[in-house]
């Protein structure tokens, strides 16, 4: 009996003295929290020797009981301030190490820009919205009937070939990436009844050689009024509208004949250069001229095909290259930058909207 009490009695002397000594040793986190686990845990040494005490005579326990309870006491009231300490000096160190400086310069944040292209769409849709036009969108890849057949140019027409068309997948089923935004002209009157006014921004695909003015993407921005007594005047006085709004008051814009299938009269129109005023210089060419899209009188079988009376109604259409549009208000000369990325080139443009 007595040797077991003494038993305890060691062992308890043993672990006051290898604890504490161990404690003066601690330099880390790490070390406090292993220091704990090891002694004061749930599976440490004291609870561990608590749970022996079962093993002693009855008579013994709560004496051995109160001896183990008083050394933990002894080892947490020993542990905290130095657990405080390392903790401290570890917060302070982390502190240090991640310490900010506010005074320094910052980073100038790099800023995008809206593609200059995009730039142009936003710009002629307000346009186009003052003089009653809404935007409307149509789909890049097309059926033969709606980029070819209701545009007045049947399957066998000479005319389909200048297309230049990139067809997809299987060609008997005639799927092509849209030549030109003119299919949503019959799209939208198949939709609604006059009056319409609508124009359509949007990519175009042909497989054309690329060269300074010519992609195998590119952008289109269509136009369409359709109503009773709409002349060549009215198309005349949109055009005009818009490159004056677009290049200034002083523009002058050209109409000559030209033939597309799905108009007549067709007409190619130009607006005299702005850069040189006319007067011929390299972004035109030396013609004083530059040419900005298709345009002419709906032809009426265009009508009849969507079910409109060319008796009763009349219209004007028109189909603008967006880049060349750009390429003449900026002395952009070749229409290939566009989308190589070229930042140098983008970021004049980012310019331009802040100032
Ligand atoms: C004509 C009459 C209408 O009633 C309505 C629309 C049109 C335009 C017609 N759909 C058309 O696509 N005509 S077009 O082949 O001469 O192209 C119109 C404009 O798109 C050109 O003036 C040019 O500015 C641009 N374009 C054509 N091919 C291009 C191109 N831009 C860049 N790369 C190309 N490969």
């Amino acid at each position: 009996m007595e040797t077991q009490i003494h038993g305890l009695t060691e062992k308890i002397a043993d672990a006051r003295s290898q604890a504490t000594g161990q404690l003066q040793a601690l330099s880390s986190l790490g070390d406090v929290q292993e220091w704990e686990r090891a002694w004061l845990g749930p599976k440490g040494e004291i609870t561990t020797m608590l749970r022996s005490l079962g093993t002693l005579p009855k008579d013994e326990r709560p004496v051995a009981g109160r001896e183990t309870q008083a050394l933990r006491q002894e080892l947490e009231t020993a542990f905290a301030p130095i657990r405080d300490r390392i903790e401290r000096e570890a917060l302070d160190a982390r502190l240090e190490d991640e310490r900010v400086d506010v005074t320094l310069p910052g980073i100038d944040p790099q800023i995008g820009a809206i593609h200059p292209v995009s730039r142009m769409i936003d710009e002629l849709v307000e346009i186009f919205g003052q003089l009653g036009f809404q935007a409307v969108f149509g789909p890049e890849v097309e059926t033969g009937r709606y980029n070819f057949d209701l545009l007045n140019i049947p399957a066998d027409h000479p005319a389909r070939d200048v297309w230049d068309t990139i067809l997809v997948d299987d060609p008997t089923a005639e799927i092509v990436m849209r030549t030109h935004t003119s299919p949503m002209q019959a799209r939208t009157m198949e939709r609604i009844d006059p009056p319409v006014r609508v124009i359509v921004p949007g990519r175009t695909y042909r497989y054309e050689a690329q060269d300074a003015s010519h992609e195998w993407m590119f952008t289109q921005l269509e136009g369409l009024a359709v109503d009773r007594n709409i002349t060549m005047t009215d198309l005349k006085g949109v055009l005009q509208e818009m490159a004056r709004q677009l290049f200034g008051p002083e523009r002058r814009v050209r109409f000559r004949c030209d033939y597309f299938p799905f108009v007549e009269p067709g007409v190619d129109f130009a607006v005299d250069c702005a850069i040189c005023s006319g007067k011929g210089c390299r972004v035109c060419k030396q013609s004083g001229w530059l040419e900005m899209g298709g345009a002419g009188m709906v032809h009426p079988n265009v009508l009849r095909g969507v079910g409109y009376d060319p008796d009763e109604y009349t219209g004007f259409a028109f189909g603008l290259g967006i880049e060349r549009i750009v390429m003449m208000k900026y002395g952009v000369d070749d229409l290939r930058i566009f989308n190589t990325n070229d930042l140098r080139f983008l970021k004049k443009f980012a310019t331009a909207a802040v100032s």
